[in-house]
């Protein structure tokens, strides 16, 4: 996709917020060269092979906040409209939402397509994994260090958590008080619920979070995390290229990819080849 107008490309293959392999780091470099094909992109790296140690609960979190830090200065000097970005892990997207919701001053609807929430504190969260706190941490409330790189903190208003449906107590709890919008099965039958809700709220812009683990795993093998229930590949398609046609997509984020089975890393490619045209032509 490259620097398409005002618009950068993110790799940031980080695996560090799962703390456990490196496959997630090399599915986002697959997906990278074959979608974007040579195209300049900005990559903030992570090393393949790092000891991590667990503080304030957050298992690798100075390694991550190191690498946030370093993305957040490069979008500020870059100051991009528009952000696509490939990780790694759910943990990547603290800097590109954070910028963008500054940058548009909170009129930003941020729709999470995920079989998870990612709404742990580092209090509630069973794994001490960062990528379950990713979402919550931009709402303000996660590891101090992260949470002070946040100029502007997303509001629960704001969150659309989509296909969501692996939730632990603490995360149930959160979304039943929080004023945050929780739409399971909304890909089912059509995307329309999801851009009537979108338009009614008065967003003028939106960032759209592709966790792969919102598919069915009956129907995609290249989830990091497999979750049962969800939709299928074509219903996140949908969805997606509604999304793209009828609002204006300022972000979007393809995480947690394993490159596991080739015909599903083509099926993919032809969804995200079919999302990237719709953002160039409109
Ligand atoms: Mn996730």
């Amino acid at each position: 996709m490259g620097e398409w107008g005002n618009g950068l490309s993110l790799l940031l293959p980080e695996w560090q917020g799962y703390g456990l392999s490196a496959d997630v780091s090399e599915g986002a470099r697959v997906l990278a060269r074959h979608w974007w094909a040579g195209e300049p992109h900005a990559l903030i790296d992570a090393p393949d092979h790092e000891v991590l140690t667990c503080d304030d609960g957050v298992l690798g979190l100075s390694s991550i906040e190191a690498r946030a830090r370093r993305t957040l200065t490069l979008l500020d000097r870059a100051q991009p409209a528009r952000l696509v970005t490939l990780g790694g892990t759910c943990g990547v997207e603290l800097a590109p939402i954070a910028y963008l919701n500054e940058r548009y001053r909170g009129d930003l609807a941020v729709v999470w397509l995920d079989g998870h929430a990612d709404l742990n504190t580092p209090q509630s969260s069973p794994s001490s994994h960062f990528h379950g706190m990713a979402l919550r941490t931009l709402l303000g409330e996660g590891p101090v260090p992260l949470v002070e790189l946040i100029p502007r903190p997303v509001r629960p208003a704001q969150v659309f958590l989509v296909g969501t449906r692996d939730l632990d107590p603490a995360e149930r709890e959160f979304i039943e008080t929080s004023g945050v919008t929780w739409m399971p099965n909304a890909l089912f039958g059509g995307p329309q619920a999801l851009t009537s809700v979108l338009t009614s709220r008065g967003f003028g812009h939106v960032y759209v979070h592709f966790d792969m683990d919102v598919i069915n795993p009956t129907d995609f093998r290249n989830a990091l995390m497999h979750t049962p229930g969800g939709p299928l590949l074509a219903e996140v398609a949908d969805v997606l290229s509604t999304l793209h046609r009828l609002t204006d997509v300022v972000g979007f984020s393809v995480l947690e990819y394993c490159d596991r089975d080739r015909a599903d890393r083509e099926r993919l490619l032809t969804v995200l080849r079919a999302v990237q045209a719709r953002s160039c032509c409109s």
